[in-house]
């Protein structure tokens, strides 16, 4: 667990004993550890607990340094566990209500009951919240618009939706006649599968125009905020949009900070100072002498030490001794030191995509034809795609029965023999996964098949024992080629499947299935963050859209960044194979 992780267990701590109401000393204490924390610096905090130093760090008592060391060395920590489980978690919901603290909470919960929003909600209605001491008319109404709001732009917001938005506003940048260069920063640019708000970089000779035509963009509801050189604004649907502007030889340096993440820029940050240097938004400057790090930067006009400007990250990441790190892996995990090391893994590129495994068609609950399926991954320059309909226990999705199922086979090889599209066309099947994990349909209905992905759609709600040895048992079929959207999770809607996934993949390499990473942006399941070590221990992954017409085809650009978040390269995504080597692994798997 790293340092930043653990300072975020500590002040959640603190957050809870509040809630609990516990003496404030206790409650400051572990606000003060996870500030300390957060001071050090990122290698030390090893080094400390091994020499066992660590409460002679600043603001770490004895028995905090106990707590974070069990953290750090075993990833969890009892005493947290337990705290965590004795508050309701819709008290700690009801904190991000703007002007609810964690007193204010108590008392609602102690005097009236109330344990989540949806209980604050109906109190507020009823008038019952400004009857109570310290409250009154003008909090309880703030409290319903807080709720109100939370709703509408509280949310994050797929990152598929919000590329859809981004992308016309930077080519839209791009085209006005002040812009030099325009790009979108934030979690967008580093593919993360949901995002809080879009980040746009610009640099440009004059700025007013710029800022005017920004705040007028269609589908603006609300300006939130206008500078000379920024502004921010609120779309229908409640995404939100930041703007800034700068001088063209701030850009790179605006560019990498805006597009973070934080704890990324935190260890650059670092890595700039321990070489004397100061980084920041506006540039990279000597760290000592007189000056703020914004003056000394307008100063040189951006111009970078060593001499040159950086004309692009690249050179950036070079003047500190490292190699590019691609925008997908600056999560502030350990790509700074695989950069220095020159051992950043040559990510899965969209060129690499030859095909994809898990599409369906009108025969279940697509909405185009097989031939209409196949044109358009003809038109997007595939060398071969799988058709997987649904099985017949996904009634509610038109799943297919034995005799369709064999039909559709028929169908598909005419279709390849007919030669009337260069694609080639799989034959495949989502084969349900029963409750009791053994497969919908029989071995000898499956053997005609090219593959089979083996999916859950129904009891969802099973024990995390009982789900685990339910897909376990699916992977153990010699039937099954690939585990379809392995968790279940809906982003943003619902919460994957309890399984413990740990065994899961291990069963799945040990028995040479793949799992899926399921592009779909409402799913990339396969999360990106169990990817690595699972591709590491050699665990096969297919990009896989789900498309369920044929602009879902394209879904595989959603799937490309989680596969790049997770460091992936080609040689551990089936779907980069020509047809001929995908051709001869689906016959060596089924022989
Ligand atoms: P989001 O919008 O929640 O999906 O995530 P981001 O990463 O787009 O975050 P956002 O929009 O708040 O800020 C954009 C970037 O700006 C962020 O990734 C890193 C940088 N940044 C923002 N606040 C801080 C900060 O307090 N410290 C540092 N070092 N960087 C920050
Ligand atoms: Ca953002
Ligand atoms: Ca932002
Ligand atoms: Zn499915």
């Amino acid at each position: 667990m790293t340092k930043n992780e653990i300072a975020d267990i500590l002040s959640e701590i603190a957050t809870l004993l509040e809630l609990q109401g516990e003496n404030p000393f206790k409650i400051r204490a572990y606000q003060s550890g996870a500030r300390a924390l957060e001071a050090i610096e990122a290698g030390e905090l090893a080094r400390l607990i091994a020499a066992e130093e660590l409460k002679s760090v600043k603001g770490i008592g004895d028995a905090l340094a106990q707590k974070i060391t069990e953290l750090c060395q075993t990833g969890r920590l009892e005493y947290f566990d337990k705290l965590k489980a004795s508050v309701a978690p819709g008290l700690v919901e009801m904190l991000q209500i703007p002007g609810m603290g964690p007193k204010k909470v108590r008392a609602l919960h102690d005097k009236l009951g109330i344990a989540d929003i949806a209980a604050l909600t109906t109190a507020c209605q009823d008038g019952r919240v400004a009857e109570l001491a310290g409250f009154g008319e003008k909090t309880q109404e703030k409290i319903l618009a807080g709720i109100k709001n939370r709703e509408a732009y509280g949310k994050r917001h797929l990152w598929w939706e919000a590329a859809a938005v981004a992308e016309p506003i930077v080519e839209g940048l791009r085209r006005l006649p002040q812009v030099q260069r325009a790009a979108a920063a934030g979690s967008l640019r580093r593919g993360l599968e949901t995002v809080g708000d879009l980040d746009f970089i610009v640099a440009a000779t004059d700025v007013a125009p710029v800022v005017a035509w920004f705040v007028a963009l269609p589908g603006v509801k609300e300006v939130t905020a206008q500078g000379e050189t920024k502004a921010s604004v609120r779309f229908e649907g409640g995404l939100q949009a930041d703007l800034r502007i700068v001088p063209d030889a701030q850009f790179v340096f605006a560019l990498h900070h805006f597009t973070g993440s934080k704890d990324h820029n935190v260890q650059m940050r670092q890595r700039a100072l321990a070489r004397g240097l100061s980084l920041s938004e506006w540039g990279l400057v000597p760290a000592e002498g007189e000056g703020t790090a914004r003056e000394k930067a307008e100063k040189q006009k951006g111009a970078s030490v060593p001499p040159a400007a950086p004309g692009d990250e690249a050179a950036l990441f070079a003047a500190l001794g490292l190699h590019f790190v691609p925008p997908e892996l600056r999560e502030g995990l350990d790509e700074i030191e695989q950069a220095e090391r020159g051992a950043l893994p040559r990510l899965i590129e969209a060129g690499d995509l030859r095909g994809a495994f898990h599409n369906h068609t009108t025969a279940s609950d697509g909405g185009n034809t097989l031939l209409e399926m196949t044109a358009a991954a003809e038109a997007l320059g595939w060398d071969y795609l799988g058709i997987a309909d649904h099985s017949k226990a996904s009634f509610q999705a038109n799943g297919l029965n034995e005799e369709r199922l064999a039909r559709q086979i028929e169908e598909i090889h005419a279709l390849n023999a007919s030669k009337r599209f260069k694609v080639h066309v799989f034959t495949g099947t989502e084969c349900d996964i029963l409750s009791d994990g053994r497969l919908d349909f029989d071995a000898d209905v499956l053997r005609p098949l090219d593959y089979v992905v083996a999916s859950v759609h129904n009891a969802l709600t099973q024990d995390e024992d009982t789900m685990t040895a339910r897909l376990i048992r699916a992977i153990e079929d010699p039937c099954t080629t690939m585990l379809g959207h392995a968790t279940g999770r809906l982003l943003l809607r619902r919460e994957g499947y309890r399984v413990d996934l740990g065994r899961v993949i291990d069963a799945a390499i040990a028995h040479g299935v793949i799992i899926e990473l399921n592009a779909s942006p409402w799913r990339l399941d396969l999360d990106w963050r169990h990817w690595r070590r699972a591709a590491e221990r050699g665990l096969l992954c297919a990009i896989n859209p789900d498309a369920h017409e044929t602009s879902g085809l394209q879904h595989v650009r959603a799937g490309l960044n989680s596969a790049r978040k997770a460091g992936l390269t080609r040689e551990s995504v089936l779907n980069t194979r020509s047809l001929a080597d995908v051709r001869s692994y689906f016959a060596a798997r089924k022989a």
